[in-house]
């Protein structure tokens, strides 16, 4: 019996992957290299700093740490201002049906999520206050494909990695699930990942069993 759900946000709540996108395309395009949406499927899930070393692999550009620092928090910036917009209409089909009736059967509720916009994100959809913990990208020091995200919404949960479900839709995530012990659930319209205990297509398709 599944005692807590750790949601990952980009891709499973909401779709912020299209932003990712047009922003990381604007900084390529500026860099002077078109980046393509089959090159943005390698930066889904994987922590900003990485997904700007992917960028400029694809560039085959090089350049100091300061750079890259600064690239990154322009990256951001931009993100953040598309994500304005962003409102509880926002939340994928069946997210917060699924999050009500886990709750409802008395599952504990965690976000595991690389980004650390997740804060902002979660207020902006109005979902804050389903979750009874909160691990983003702030939180800590290693990246999926590294279990340690989920290990610590576990560890805030105060339950056991086998009693634990996470949802995702990167294969680094499904990785990072399995890593730390825990059932993983893919949501996965594509049919793309592999590993997972089992793969949803929405979570509108997600019944407790
Ligand atoms: P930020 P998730 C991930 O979110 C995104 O999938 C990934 O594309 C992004 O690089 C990462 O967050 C970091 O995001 O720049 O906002 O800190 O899927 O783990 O919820
Ligand atoms: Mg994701």
């Amino acid at each position: 019996m599944v005692k807590g759900a750790i949601f990952d946000l980009d891709g499973v709540l909401v779709d912020t992957a299209k932003y990712h996108y047009l922003a990381w395309k604007e900084l390529a395009l500026e860099l002077g290299f078109d980046f393509t949406e089959k090159d943005n499927e390698q930066l889904k899930g994987v922590s900003r700093m990485r997904s700007l070393e992917l960028l400029l692999q694809i560039g085959k550009i090089s350049m100091t740490e300061a750079q890259k620092l600064e690239l990154a928090d322009r990256k951001n910036r931009r993100y953040v201002q598309m994500l304005q917009a962003l409102t509880k209409a926002d939340l994928l089909e069946g997210a917060e049906a699924c999050i009500l009736q886990l709750r409802q059967k008395g599952v504990k509720i965690s976000l595991g999520s690389a980004s650390k916009n997740a804060p902002f994100i979660l207020e902006k959809l109005e979902i804050r206050d389903l979750f009874d913990a909160v691990v983003d990208g702030n939180m800590v020091s290693r990246a999926k494909p590294d279990p340690e995200v989920f290990l610590t919404a576990v560890q805030l949960l105060a339950l056991k990695p086998e009693e634990c479900c996470v949802f995702e839709d990167a294969q680094a995530g499904i990785d990072a699930a399995k890593a730390a012990g825990c059932l993983a659930i893919a949501v996965d319209k594509a049919g793309i990942l592999m590993g997972a205990d089992m793969t949803i297509h929405s979570l509108s398709q997600f019944q407790m069993l």
